[in-house]
């Protein structure tokens, strides 16, 4: 680990804080602009949400050939993935992988947390301190915090006074927990809960799940790659590339795993007979193969009951099949969740659902959790309670822009940036994949790629022009913000039924705004192309006096 420099500032020129997919490849992009860079990363290793996340069932739900780096041919030709979504670990491998194949680990500080973020006019320069005592200085800084790295846990009483484990999944020690033969309680029934489920009830004693709101999940379709397969991505990478980043979701469709474009047959335009047929022939799957159950409310009544009669198809108690039943949300109101084995996993004997809406909670005891009905004891409570999305690590970090503006203060109702890049008022402060950008909506690496070109792209610019400074106007910024919101108006994202961490309606508080950019990443790329063929249209550049005097 490097060593803090106490009590001095240390002189750099780009700050990058986040040491996962997006500030590791930030890192080898600054080294080749020659910019002496260090990153600042509070887990002791790489990999951001794959380091922390290390739950049972970790998963990624996008082919693990389509989520990986394309900027160096070598690296993908050496990196063999075994499976068609890839586990936890082998994600984060391959981070650690790229971390010594390009020699990254020497320039990034570990174990280290940012506290302040301060602009300095005078300085033309960004001031970073930590929670080790750091003070660097720096023209440049990169937020590569992640849109999911924010943990929440939730407001119950009592919730410090269990005395067995209590664990987040978001936050799982490396070590592991110890489950086997253990009573456990989950709470949550998003992707985390989700994926956990199955594999904690097979080594449990007993899996208590607390569900709030049903999930709509679908089916993994993973299995292992062969040979064959990965000979055949090899051969065929650079045309995925391209497919990927002109594609909706940053999704080339590889072994058919996942959604190239959008579908376009209707299901109103199914006659029932022909609808059930779909059903069975199908499954869960039936209910995202038409383009009008995203658009249309009838259309995604008529999916949402075909969904229903599939839960009650797999899971064999009536009532738990009724629980798990999603009814009062539309399908694509919030992320799709990805699974395997998560229904039949309720017809297991050691497992319980309990539906927190008929029996709500009344506080976490010495032994466990008390519902309105009754006190349930457990060895291990897991919180699967999700995250504080988009805005919450970028928040947590006390940022302040010109004249010691806060972007909490900003951002109070809710976030506003340009191309989800910058904000006005927070000059050379760049967020990768942040709100106002494809982000979530996307194949992250695809996105964050995209983001790490362009900033390397803009400050490589900057530096052959003679600027030191690069700041959105406000113009621009809300054209963007509302067009932003346009593009999501009247999709099932922002149905008034809809309550998802997209809209920042898990967290008590949080203005209801939809964060990320569904207008596509080929499209969003073209903007952003656009904006700098236009000379960085919606952007001020500036040198370091003149950046003073403003
Ligand atoms: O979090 P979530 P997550 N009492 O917010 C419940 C990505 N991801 O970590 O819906 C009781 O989705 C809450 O209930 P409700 C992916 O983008 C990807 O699961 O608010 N329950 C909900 O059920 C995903 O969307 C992968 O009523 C409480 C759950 O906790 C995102 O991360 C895998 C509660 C939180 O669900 C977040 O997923 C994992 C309370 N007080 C994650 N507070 C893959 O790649 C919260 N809940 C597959």
């Amino acid at each position: 680990m490097a060593t803090a420099v106490k009590n001095e500032i240390e002189q750099l020129d780009a700050v990058i804080v986040g040491a996962g997919a997006a500030g590791l490849y930030m890192l080898h992009r600054l080294r080749g602009l020659g910019l002496k860079t260090t990153v600042i990363e509070a887990g002791d290793g790489v990999g951001g949400t794959w380091y922390w996340n290390r739950y049972p069932g970790a998963r990624c739900d996008v082919t693990s050939v389509e989520y990986s780096f394309s900027f160096d041919k070598q690296l993908e030709q050496e990196w063999n993935w075994s499976e068609m979504m890839a586990p936890q670990p082998e994600i984060e491998r391959y981070m650690n992988h790229v971390a010594d194949r390009f020699d990254l680990r020497r320039d990034i500080r570990f174990s280290t947390r940012v506290t302040a973020v301060n602009w300095d006019d005078r300085a033309t320069a960004w001031t970073v301190a930590t929670d080790r005592g750091d003070r660097i200085e720096a023209r440049y800084c990169i937020m590569a915090t992640g849109c999911l790295s924010s943990p929440l846990k939730p407001d119950i009483k009592g919730i410090d006074s269990f005395t067995g484990v209590s664990v987040q999944t978001s936050m799982w020690p490396r070590e592991g927990i110890e489950l086997e033969g253990k009573r456990v309680a989950l709470i949550g029934t998003g992707s985390s809960g989700v994926q956990s489920t199955p594999e904690i009830a097979k080594v449990a004693s007993h899996l208590t799940v607390f569900q709030r709101t049903p999930t709509y999940t679908w089916p993994s379709m993973n299995r292992p790659l062969t040979a064959e397969d990965i000979a055949k991505v090899k051969a065929n990478y650079e045309k995925m590339r391209q497919t990927q980043r002109s594609s909706r979701v940053g999704i080339a469709g590889s072994f058919g795993g996942a959604l190239l474009e959008p579908p376009t047959a209707k299901l109103l335009d199914l006659p029932e007979e022909e609808r059930r047929q779909k059903l069975d022939e199908h499954g869960f799957a039936v209910t995202r193969m038409f383009a009008d159950v995203a658009t249309d409310m009838e259309a995604n009544i008529v999916a949402r009951e075909m969904y229903a009669e599939m839960v009650r198809r797999v899971v064999t108690d009536p009532a738990t099949a009724a629980a798990l039943t999603p009814s009062d949300y539309p399908i694509g109101c919030k992320r799709a969740v990805v699974d395997q084995d998560y229904f039949v996993t309720f017809n297991r004997p050691n497992v319980k659902l309990v539906d927190l809406r008929n029996e709500p909670f009344e506080e976490v005891t010495e032994k466990g959790i008390r519902t309105s009905t009754g006190e349930y004891e457990f060895d291990v409570i897991v919180y699967a309670t999700g995250f504080d999305a988009m805005t919450g690590a970028l928040l947590n970090m006390n940022i302040k822009g010109r004249e010691g503006r806060p972007l909490a203060e900003k951002w109070a109702a809710g976030p506003r940036n340009y191309l989800g890049l910058m904000a006005e008022g927070f000059p050379n402060l760049f967020t990768i994949t942040g709100p106002g950008s494809p982000s979530v909506l996307s194949n992250m690496l695809v996105s964050i790629e995209q983001h790490v070109d362009w900033i390397t792209e803009c400050l490589s610019y900057l530096g052959a022009n003679g600027k030191d400074v690069i700041e959105p106007t406000l113009e621009a910024e809300d054209s963007w913000v509302e067009h932003v919101n346009t593009v999501a108006d009247g999709t099932m994202y922002t149905a008034p039924s809809c309550n998802s961490w997209y809209l920042g309606a898990n967290v008590p508080g949080k203005t209801r705004q939809f964060m990320p950019y569904v207008g596509g990443v080929g499209v969003y790329r073209q903007k952003c192309d656009e904006v700098v063929a236009k000379g960085y249209d919606g952007f001020v550049l500036d040198t370091a006096k003149e950046a003073v005097a403003v």
